[in-house]
């Protein structure tokens, strides 16, 4: 019985050491925005939507707005919010985009903000690098770079979220 107990230890503490998410951790910045690890998911063959995640921290003294983009693969890319109505998952355009507050950091994250790359040219493959760009109000535009993880995973390996993009269509 004790070794079994230090087995299920073992996976338990590899499972809860972000070990991914610190190999691959990339930042940029533009203006007073720190932009920290940008994201998506592979996506299966026909898929036509992705989505895109990361964190955004505002460490200047007025809000900014995350508004547009671009990325390589899509044809469009919007900014969304998934929330749940009444036990639903639903998801919705933000017109105005993502405010980030000065000292506030925001995340896109599944299940909640996001990019939405609409009209894919080509699947997102898995250990893949995917160039983009975001617009903000104020601070302008600036080059990232998604790391794409497996159909359905996260960085750091625990799937925590639904793979809340799976099946919906635009
Ligand atoms: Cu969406």
């Amino acid at each position: 019985m004790k070794s079994i107990a230090v087995v299920v230890t073992a996976i338990a503490a590899l499972f809860s050491i972000p070990l991914a998410s610190t190999a691959f951790a990339h930042d940029y910045k533009v203006g007073g925005l720190q932009i920290g690890h940008p994201w998506a998911r592979a996506t299966p063959n026909g898929a036509s939507v992705g989505g895109g995640y990361l964190k955004i921290t505002n460490t200047g003294t007025t809000p900014d707005r995350l508004v547009s983009g671009t990325s390589a693969v899509s044809g469009r890319f919007e900014v969304h919010e998934m929330s749940m109505d009444n036990g639903v998952m639903k998801m919705r355009l933000l017109k105005d985009g993502i405010e980030i507050k000065p000292g506030e950091t925001v995340e896109l994250k599944p299940g909640g903000f996001h990019i939405m790359m609409l009209d894919l040219k080509e699947p997102i493959k898995e250990g893949a690098r995917v160039k983009g760009t975001l617009v903000f109000e104020k601070a302008g535009s600036v080059d990232i770079e998604y790391a794409i993880v497996p159909v359905g995973g996260s960085p750091g390996g625990k799937d925590a979220a639904p793979a809340a993009h799976s099946g919906h269509q635009h």
